[in-house]
Parts: C-alpha cells; sequence; structure tokens
C-alpha cells in the first residue's frame, strides 16, 4: 500500500503516532522550540537516555524511547543553521529527512511525524525548507515498505498552508 504523506497543524507532542521527530542540536541535551517542548512532555528520563547518546551530528539522526509520550518513539535529528543556502544546507536538511525515516522504519515504526525542521531557531526560510522536506520523503517512503503514514506536522496556520500547497502541487501533476 502507498505510504499516506500528509499535513496538519498541531502541538508534535500530542501526536499518536509510532516516532516523533526532533529538530534538535547537536547536543542532543535539549534547547528551545520544539525540542524544548518534547523534552517537557516527555519528562526527565528522556534528558536521562540523551547524555548516553554522544550528541548527533548535523544531518545525522539517533533514536530514543517516546518516555511519557504518546509517541512510542522519537528520532532525534540536527537540522543546519541557514547561513544563505550556499553551505550545503539543503543537502544536510534532505538527509535529516532520510536519515529519520530510515531509523523510524528499522524500529519498526508505521507511522512517523515531522515538525518543519530548521524553519524556527535555526532560520532556513519555510518555503524552501517544505521543498526540501516534501520532495525528500516523497522520494525516500518507496524504500520503505512497512511506513505507513508520514506527517508533516505544522505549529502554524501559514507553514500548513505552505505545505498543503506543496504535497497538492505534486499530486495534481501529470505523469
Ligand atoms: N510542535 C510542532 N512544531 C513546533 C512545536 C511543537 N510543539 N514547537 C515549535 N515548533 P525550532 P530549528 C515548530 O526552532 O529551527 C532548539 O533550541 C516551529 O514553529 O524548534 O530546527 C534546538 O535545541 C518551527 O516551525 O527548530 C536547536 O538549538 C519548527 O518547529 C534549535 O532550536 C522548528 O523550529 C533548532 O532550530
Amino acid at each position: 500500500m502507498p505510504t499516506r504523506i500528509h499535513a496538519l497543524q498541531a502541538d508534535i507532542t500530542t501526536l499518536s503516532v509510532d516516532a516523533i521527530v526532533n529538530a534538535a542540536n547537536s547536543s542532543l541535551l535539549g534547547g528551545g522550540g520544539v525540542d524544548g517542548a518534547i523534552h517537557r512532555a516527555a519528562g526527565p528520563d528522556l534528558l536521562h537516555e540523551c547524555r548516553l547518546l554522544g550528541g548527533c551530528k548535523t544531518g545525522e539522526a539517533k533514536l530514543t524511547k517516546g518516555h511519557r509520550l504518546p509517541a512510542k518513539f522519537i528520532v532525534h535529528t540536527v537540522g543546519p543553521v541557514w547561513r544563505g543556502g550556499e553551505h550545503g544546507e539543503p543537502a544536510l536538511l534532505q538527509s535529516c529527512y532520510e536519515k529519520s525515516l530510515a531509523l523510524a522504519a528499522q524500529n519498526g515504526c508505521r507511522s512517523i511525524a515531522f515538525p518543519s525542521i530548521s524553519t524556527g531557531i535555526y532560520g532556513y526560510p519555510i518555503e524552501l525548507a517544505a521543498q526540501v522536506a516534501v520532495s525528500t520523503v516523497k522520494a525516500a517512503v518507496a524504500g520503505f515498505d512497512s511506513l505507513e503514514e508520514v506527517v508533516f506536522c505544522c505549529f502554524s496556520a501559514g507553514d500548513l498552508h505552505v505545505y498543503e500547497r506543496l504535497l497538492n502541487a505534486g499530486a495534481a501533476q501529470p505523469r
């Protein structure tokens, strides 16, 4: 069955999916934005587990349990800081999506939700980041038979609009 890929507006910590993705920093020891929200909702045991992981490079991903979250797992990935777009940002962001999907699939996840990685504190323009997110996920899911659902979890109505337009544009294109 083809993977269902869709967008919604929500607080990602409330979603009952197998894995949620955290837009973390390379220390994996928490921060602001979605990272802070996830650590608050998951509880202090998440930080204890993260301390054992030894950090994470930009474009890579590491897995923890979901602790107090409805999600079973958290995939922590580190997006690129936007520095104008000429410093490998698109390839690093693409890698975040690909590595996160692979790690979730390897751990038996059938559903996964992504926040809009790098588009908050890290300053990646939403339109450009969403293009990378949607095209990467669409291309990659074919390689993961077990993935049934991928959610783009948008925090604002404006972000949701961007993702929905890109998702629908793809669907409407002639073959
Ligand atoms: N649910 C869903 N999306 C959210 C939530 C939430 N609860 N909270 C914020 N967002 P950001 P980054 C959205 O800044 O740009 C942290 O300090 C937010 O509106 O969380 O990758 C880390 O530790 C935006 O659309 O992540 C790093 O230091 C998106 O999540 C740094 O920020 C990403 O914004 C990472 O920066």
